[in-house]
């Protein structure tokens, strides 16, 4: 049977090298990095940048018990990342590779999605090495290694997610072939990004995007305005996103099964040969193949967002 990240016979170890027609976002490559993009080594942090690392962990401490999923506070606790400090990338993938075989490494910036890829599919979360400054402690373009770190990597303690993550990166490889890299990097955006969990006690959040931020964990599982809908991975594919605003529209897994299941298992090839090249739903669309979780009032999004200074209600 052809599953969707079947991918037999690819060297995985290799980097890609994606063709010409493959787009790619045109990021500079800083002369001390190689094709890898890796940092030779973790920065040193000065006082204050640790301090700006606890502080934001006290921060998301306030907000997270009973709205993060259980997986994430326990891969918080298992990997002590509340030890004080930024945590040491070397001390991290040692406690890390014992639990599920992942390690976490250092990268200066975004890096372009087959590289970025290739390591997931290797079992290597690369994670930004810089930290925000105060200036910029509520909200930056850029992952820093308080978003890497502390949203992305407790959850890659918990088994299952661990090889969904590699599963994501492996099936990189096939949506290069067929240049649909945007609609695989939608399913990241709601699922690995903002993805939220039903849990025996309510809905959890699992997305990183919300986890290390201040304010999208109560938006997300509290607030009327976002539409809340059990994910599909093919309707998911064809949906937009934005990046510089609270998500009108959240998708639900039932377990962290469901979501390495609905993945694993699909036909990819089917799915991307049946796939335009832009999206097909508006983000705060409901359509009717929708198994609706909570219908959102979107009256966030309709008074004109985080631009507008609307109320995240
Ligand atoms: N680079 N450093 C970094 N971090 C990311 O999360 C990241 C990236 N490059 C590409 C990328 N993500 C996308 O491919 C995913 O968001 C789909
Ligand atoms: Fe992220």
């Amino acid at each position: 049977m052809e599953t969707g990240l079947d991918l037999t016979g690819q060297a995985f170890e290799r980097l890609p090298d994606p063709s010409s027609e493959v787009f790619t976002a045109p990021l500079k490559r800083p002369p001390h990095v190689g094709e890898d993009w890796l940092e030779p080594a973790q920065r040193v942090y000065g006082a204050d940048e640790h301090a700006v690392w606890d502080d934001l962990f006290a921060r998301q401490m306030e907000v997270l018990p009973g709205r993060a999923a259980s997986a994430f506070l326990a891969g918080l606790d298992k990997l002590d990342l509340g030890r004080g400090g930024v945590p040491e990338f070397a001390r991290l993938s040692r406690d890390l590779g014992r639990l599920t075989g992942w390690s976490v490494v250092p990268v200066p910036m975004l890096i372009p999605d087959h590289v970025f890829f290739w390591h997931l599919a290797n079992r290597r979360f690369p994670a930004g090495n810089f930290i925000r400054t105060r200036a910029a402690f509520d909200y930056i373009e850029e992952p820093d290694v308080f978003h890497d770190v502390f949203g992305h990597v407790p959850m890659l303690a918990d088994p299952t997610y661990a090889d969904y993550m590699q599963a994501y990166g492996r099936a990189g490889w096939k949506a290069m072939r067929y240049n649909r890299l945007k609609a695989l990097g939608a399913l990241y955006w709601y699922t690995v990004e903002f993805g939220l969990i039903e849990e025996a006690g309510g809905l959890r959040a699992y997305g990183a995007g919300i986890l290390s931020g201040p304010s999208e964990a109560v938006f997300a599982l509290e607030a009327r305005s976002p539409n809340r809908i059990y994910l599909n991975v093919d309707r998911v594919m064809r949906t937009d996103y934005v990046i510089d605003d609270l998500q009108p529209t959240y998708f639900v897994i039932e377990s962290l099964a469901d979501l390495y299941h609905q993945t694993v298992e699909r036909d990819f090839d089917r799915l991307y040969r049946g796939l335009g090249p832009g999206f097909t739903y508006a983000n705060t669309a409901v359509i009717d193949i929708d198994n609706v979780h909570s219908r959102g009032t979107l009256e966030y999004h309709l008074r004109g967002g985080r631009k507008s200074g609307a109320r995240p209600v």
